[in-house]
């Protein structure tokens, strides 16, 4: 029997490679999606096939996590084996603008994914799987970060995906439900968001090499992150679902770097070294004819920030047999090579006359 697999934010990036990777196992793919006013689907536009064709293994549904009745109904519908919650507000600066609706899609929403099993009596049918986060870590206590690793959230984002870790683990306790936890540290790819920072910095790499913009800025370059590839977590996330016993798992590379590494290695792949110069906010990023390509600008500074996450992968790899086959070295080169396409194609489309976004928060 085909396994049926239900995404809820799978028009995001996760969701987006998560699909794919089903969808070539043989899965039957259904997908939650916000209505929007204007197209989202851009990730997933490759996956999707006419409902109206033959052997469509892909499907669409309007939903929202904060609309209880709407994901019973899809639940209901779709009776499926696997559910991946991957949908949440999941910018950690803009929670801090909109806490109580970042509380409401990723701590609440989990609870009603979960609720909806018990109501719909799919407490032993449908496994489950929770996008936690190293965000959950937050306020350095121990160095790599483990499964065992006491939590210290430091943002609203952060807060609302502890309630969703423990809600979990308590719908696991209390009701037998097979449901798990990844703790996934970051993880970026060419189709990655583009106010997050890796693909902030790739994007303005690609564009100033090009000609379309002048000037990089940014905020805190010394966080350190635990950055991998996301084509590799979403294979993590399967094989979470898979083993006998559920369970939670750190997913991570080992390996930590500054903001200011990933700036300078991003440079460094289109063929531009960059020297730093000056302290704090005056802190600027050079070429070498001393042009500025970087600076600070303090609204990128976060009320509380998160220093240094490293994560310690040992477990998924004893237990899931996981390990990241992508390098940071290869994740940003790849990030730029796709980023310098698509200004090119900017390029093109401004000589054709017509308007592209220029700048992104
Ligand atoms: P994205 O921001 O790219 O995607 C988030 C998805 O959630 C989008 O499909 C978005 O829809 C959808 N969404 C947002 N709010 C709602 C809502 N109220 N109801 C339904 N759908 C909603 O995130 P990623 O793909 O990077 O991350 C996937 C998950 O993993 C998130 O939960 C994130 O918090 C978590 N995570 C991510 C990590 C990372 O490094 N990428 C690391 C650890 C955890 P739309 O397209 O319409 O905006
Ligand atoms: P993060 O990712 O907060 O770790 O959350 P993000 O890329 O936004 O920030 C990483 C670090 O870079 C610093 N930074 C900047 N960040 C942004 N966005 N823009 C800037 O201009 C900038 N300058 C410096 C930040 O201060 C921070 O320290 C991501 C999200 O995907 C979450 O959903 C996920 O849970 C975690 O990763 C793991």
């Amino acid at each position: 029997m085909e396994k049926v697999a239900l995404i809820t934010g799978v028009t995001g990036q996760d969701g987006a490679f998560l699909a794919e990777f089903l969808l070539k196992k043989g899965y039957i793919v259904h997908g939650v999606k916000r209505r929007s006013s204007l197209f989202n689907t851009e990730r997933i536009d490759h996956l999707y096939r006419d409902p109206h064709e033959t052997d469509v293994r892909f499907f669409l549904h309007h939903g929202d996590l904060t609309d209880s009745t709407n994901l019973i109904r899809i639940i209901q519908e779709v009776q499926p084996d696997e559910i991946y919650n991957l949908a949440a507000q999941s910018h950690v600066q803009v929670s801090f603008e909109e806490p109580e609706y970042t509380a409401n899609a990723d701590a609440l929403g989990t609870l009603r994914l979960l609720e909806a099993l018990r109501i719909l009596g799919l407490t032993d049918k449908t496994r489950i799987y929770q996008a936690s986060t190293s965000e959950l870590y937050g306020k350095v206590r121990e160095t790599p970060q483990k499964e065992t690793t006491p939590f210290y959230p430091r943002s609203p984002y952060a807060v609302a995906k502890l309630y969703g870790y423990w809600i979990t683990v308590n719908y696991r306790e209390a009701y037998g439900i097979y449901a798990c936890n990844g703790i996934l540290f970051n993880h970026e790819s060419p189709i990655r968001g583009e106010t997050f920072v890796t693909r902030k910095i790739t994007r303005a790499v690609a564009r100033i090499k090009l000609g379309l913009q002048d000037t990089l800025y940014l905020g805190n370059l010394n966080a350190k992150r635990d950055w991998g590839y996301a084509g590799d977590y979403v294979r993590a996330m399967w094989l979470i679902l898979q083993q006998d016993r559920p369970d939670d798992y750190v997913i991570a590379t080992g390996e930590t770097h500054a903001v200011r590494e990933f700036v300078e290695l991003a440079f460094k792949a289109a063929g531009i070294d960059i020297k730093w110069e000056g302290n704090g906010i005056d802190e600027t990023g050079r070429d070498a004819a001393g042009k500025v390509l970087v600076r600070i600008d303090p609204r990128y500074y976060r009320p509380t920030e998160v220093d240094l996450l490293l994560g310690d992968p040992a477990k998924a790899k004893a237990q899931l047999g996981w390990s990241p086959k992508v390098s940071f070295k290869e994740l940003v080169a790849m990030m730029v090579r796709e980023d310098c396409k698509r200004a090119e194609r900017d390029i093109l489309c401004k000589q054709h006359g017509y308007a592209v976004a220029d700048s992104f928060e």
